[in-house]
């Protein structure tokens, strides 16, 4: 994104990817509609029970989660602003299957309207986290834009709805953060080039699943609780917000690891977050801001989904600290070897 100002607004720095890039155009539109969207979004979250009972409960998804005012109104505002960008298809968390918009357009869409929907009604941070791939849909192949790696995608980014609300950004030229400046309602760069630490102390797990986890999990999590006598050589704090965006931008912000792994609970096996509209957007920011995303052996960005629904187990956060997790499983996997991480530090997109 080149050497913006703090400050700039979002459709000034993206018209400035573009004339860096003009094969960013198309990918440039889709983010002004997420970001429109996310306006919208965040002013209904803002006003809290004033805007009624956002955590009223509706039908159910796709996943047999219950559907709450604000996950069904996140996402037809994200999808109404996407029918206007040149976007073919969108697989919304909110969605069974992939719904066609605009036959032909250049780009796809997977994403997850309102991630961390438990906190609605107790007026803590969520989010929402998209993916923007070149389509590839075919009569053939109609889940195309959607089964191929991660590394396809063009950009990535979440929005976190707390005390401020935020952009997370990335094009491929690193992660940057813009942030609602609510009097002129627009987004503003304050955060140019993110960079995590590689080694840090803080580590996120619902500690509560304990009894569920797989061996080297629960081998990195009793040495982090042994602390500095422990073989890590240092003490741990730890954090579980139950929103994935707020933990992924304290890890941009400030390092540690965040591991939600799959466990022996009945349909957990895989974990609980979402390869194509969680956990994919989520590795592309890590990446680019110098930290590592893996499923515990292969990183996140190679693995290719065969459903749009489909969960994948997700550890990501300073690069160091997620090669020590991966040492855990024991590096089982050739492709972990693979990893940028096991490679040079400021890891950027291959
Ligand atoms: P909800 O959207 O159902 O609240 O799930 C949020 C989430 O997908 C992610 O944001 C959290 O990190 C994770 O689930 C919390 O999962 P647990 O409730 O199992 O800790």
């Amino acid at each position: 994104m080149g050497s913006l100002e703090i400050g700039s607004r979002l459709d000034a720095c993206l018209t400035a990817a573009v004339a860096a890039d003009p094969g960013l155009a198309d990918v440039a539109k889709v983010i002004a509609a997420c970001a429109s969207a996310a306006i919208e979004v965040s002013t209904v979250i803002g006003r809290g029970a004033l805007a009624g009972d956002l955590a009223a409960q509706g039908e159910q998804n796709s996943d047999g989660d219950v559907q709450k005012f604000l996950d069904v109104f996140a996402h037809e505002r994200f999808t109404e602003a996407l029918r206007g960008a040149p976007v073919s298809e969108v697989a919304s968390e909110e969605a069974e299957g992939v719904m066609l918009l605009n036959p032909g357009a250049p780009l796809a869409v997977a994403i997850d309207p309102l991630d961390g929907s438990s906190n609605i009604g107790v007026n803590m941070a969520v989010g929402s986290i998209f993916g923007i791939r070149p389509t590839a849909s075919t009569p053939e192949n109609p889940l195309g834009s959607f089964t191929g790696p991660g590394t396809l995608q063009r950009a990535a980014g979440f929005v976190t709805y707390g005390p401020a609300t935020s952009l997370v950004l990335t094009l491929g030229d690193g992660t940057q953060t813009y942030t609602l400046d609510r009097a002129e309602g627009v987004f503003r760069l304050t955060h140019p080039r993110m960079e995590v630490v590689a080694s840090a102390k803080e580590y996120a797990i619902n500690a509560s699943n304990a009894r569920h986890w797989d061996t080297p999990v629960k081998a990195y999590i009793e040495d982090c609780l042994r602390g500095a006598e422990g073989p890590l050589d240092k003490d741990f704090n730890m954090r579980w917000l139950g929103s994935l965006v707020s933990d992924a931008q304290r890890v941009l912000l400030r390092g540690g690891v965040f591991l939600y792994p799959g466990d022996n609970r009945k349909g957990y096996a895989q974990g609980r977050l979402r390869l194509l509209y969680e956990a994919a957007p989520i590795a592309f920011l890590m990446e680019q801001a110098g930290a590592g995303a893996i499923d515990g052996e292969r990183r996140i960005l190679d693995i290719c989904a065969s459903a749009i629904h489909e969960r994948v187990p997700l550890i990501f956060g300073s690069a160091d600290e997620v090669a020590c997790v991966a040492k855990y499983y024991g590096g089982r996997n050739s492709a972990a070897g693979r990893s940028p991480l096991f490679g040079q530090r400021g890891l950027m997109r291959s």
